[in-house]
């Protein structure tokens, strides 16, 4: 078997520059300092808050086709071999593949340039004005593998029947091979006829149990083809839309949780498996369920604990606030379609991903965007049609386009923004808000969609005990009348709460709204030190506990 994977994780040789170079200038960068990959070089130490080139070299030993992947880098870089391009990374927080010939043995050396210039642009995928810091660096594992001739290129396995408890599985080859060899569990092997390059077939998974958030089972698939083998972990469960409600496993489900970045003030967005395990069991500890992978496409290392630990996500694509000049600008549009597309594949096999977003808050109250959400759900809808699609709209019923998803979120902010000046919380302004959105998704043609509270929450600065906005009384009544009304009220699937820990963003032009240069709107800190409303909220839910919440 030629299926040994070399994780290349560790310590780098490492640059800072101006510039990001250009192969012609490779051989004049001075590797003088290390950094930890993965890693977010503008976190800590020398170069924290500095805005330039990080430069990383890797020497390995292999030969031949090798397969390079790289799960995730900000905000763009672009990717050596031996001195030569093999590639560019524009997509933030995209796994990216390359396969290439790595030449004889011995060993030959990587270099990743990657940078951290905030572009303006419209087809840029990372704007200055997103609320979240633009950090660089290499945020995810990469690793590396010397390819047999014929090798499994994806894997997908989709339950199909809980009652038989069977499971489609769908293999793509890069090339043609007659038989592969499938094995569940450690069970005895059986051996599958392919056509071609590609193999369909449906399986009974032996002694299958259900995946659910209280016993969140998996099962193991392992794969060979060939000299190749490929491992592929998932769970017995189904995700639908019906009648206007999520369903998991055939019975209503209320997702009630948190937005969740994937930062920590020390990491950025490489927070070590521990922290993020530690967010993570925290938030199923307290009772909760529900995940909004906010605003960008989840980790392998977020998605594995999840399955582990019964959460359900939301995983979406990069975006945030995106105005009409990127709706309408073709480069922006297949940067999405892609970068979607690479995230619905890359995390296909997770039971814990129970929708596919996109989008965050784009400017959809205009006819203009509909050519980009319309193909955004259809790419999704090519590779998956296993799970619902949405996407979270910032204009309520003035979006015009809510016909095109599954779900209808809602981001809405009553009792925080647009009333600056009232100190005092109020609930009849926040209920009315929500009640009105319900009844508008109540009319013929928006009541089979299920609807979500995406976003909601007022920001609290920890010890404020004043009672008024931005004190942790204030935070605390927010989410917990927030929460009553979304339990209390049918037509609402679920809430995630905005946000789980307050997330580094800037200060500037947002001064008074962000102080400490930090989106104040955690139940949490930065540090995951709870505020009253993490408390308050989790007893709250303990009473409230129905039966649809799983
Ligand atoms: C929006 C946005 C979030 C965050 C939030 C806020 O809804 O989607 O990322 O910026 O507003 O705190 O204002």
């Amino acid at each position: 078997m030629k299926n040994d994977l070399m994780i290349l994780d560790g310590e780098w040789d490492f640059a800072f520059t101006a510039e990001r170079p250009v192969e012609s200038m490779l051989s004049g960068v001075e590797f003088s300092g290390k950094m930890a990959v993965p890693g977010c070089f503008d976190a800590q130490g020398a170069y924290r808050f500095r805005r330039g080139c990080g430069v990383y070299r890797k020497k390995v030993g292999c030969q031949g086709r090798v397969m390079l992947e790289i799960d995730g880098i900000g905000l763009r870089g672009t990717v050596f071999w031996d001195g030569a391009k093999i590639g560019e990374l524009v997509k933030p927080f995209t796994a990216e593949t390359f396969v290439f010939d790595a030449g004889g043995s011995g060993e030959h050396e990587i270099i990743i340039a990657t940078e951290n210039i905030l572009d303006t642009s419209p087809s840029s995928l990372f704007h200055p004005f997103y609320d979240f810091y633009g950090y660089g660096g290499i945020y995810r594992s990469v690793t590396l593998r010397e390819l047999p001739d014929v090798y499994i290129e994806y894997a997908v396995i989709t339950p199909v029947s809980l009652a038989e408890g069977t499971a489609s599985l769908h293999l793509e080859m890069n090339g043609c091979i007659d038989k592969v060899r499938v094995q569940f569990d450690g069970e005895a092997p059986l051996e599958l006829a392919c056509s071609g390059c590609t193999l369909d077939a449906e399986l009974a998974v032996p002694h299958f149990k259900e995946w659910t958030p209280e016993t969140p089972g998996l099962h193991i698939l392992k794969i060979t083809a060939g000299d190749d083998e490929k491992t592929v972990r998932f769970g017995m469960r189904i995700v639908k839309v019906e009648n206007g409600e999520v369903t998991l496993n055939g019975k209503a489900v209320k997702l009630i949780g948190f937005n969740r970045h994937d930062s920590h003030p020390d990491f950025g967005y490489a927070m070590p498996e521990e922290l993020v395990r530690r967010d993570l069991e925290l938030i199923k500890s307290r009772g909760y369920n529900f995940i909004r992978g906010s605003h960008y496409a989840q980790s392998e290392t977020v998605l594995d604990i999840c399955d582990e630990l019964g959460l359900l996500v939301w995983d979406e694509s990069l975006g945030w606030g995106n105005k009409q000049e990127s709706l309408t600008d073709g480069t922006f549009c297949s940067l999405q379609i892609e970068q979607t597309r690479q995230m619905v594949r890359r995390s296909i096999n997770h039971p814990s991903v129970i929708m596919w977003g996109f989008l965050n808050e784009a400017k959809t109250d205009i006819p203009e965007a509909r050519a980009i959400v319309k193909s955004l759900v259809d790419t999704i809808k090519a590779e998956d049609t296993s799970r619902p699609v949405t996407f979270a709209t910032m204009y309520g019923s003035n979006d015009v386009c809510l016909d095109l998803p599954d779900i209808i979120s809602f981001n809405t902010y009553p009792g925080w923004y647009g009333q600056v000046d009232a100190q005092d919380f109020p609930e009849e302004d926040v209920l009315a808000t929500l009640r009105a959105l319900t009844e508008f998704t109540r009319q013929e043609k928006y009541r089979d969609k299920a609807v979500i509270l995406s976003e909601i929450g007022a920001a609290a600065l920890p010890g404020d005990h004043s009672g008024l906005r931005w004190s942790e009384e204030y935070q605390s009544r927010m989410a917990k009348t927030v929460l009553e009304e979304v339990c209390r009220d049918d037509r609402w699937s679920g809430v995630a709460f905005w946000l789980f820990a307050d997330t580094k963003t800037y200060s500037d032009g947002r001064a008074l709204m962000r102080p400490r240069g930090f989106n104040n709107k955690g139940l949490v800190n930065e540090y995951r030190q709870p505020k009253l409303a993490w408390h308050e909220l989790a007893e709250l839910l303990k009473t409230l506990k129905n039966s649809k919440m799983a």
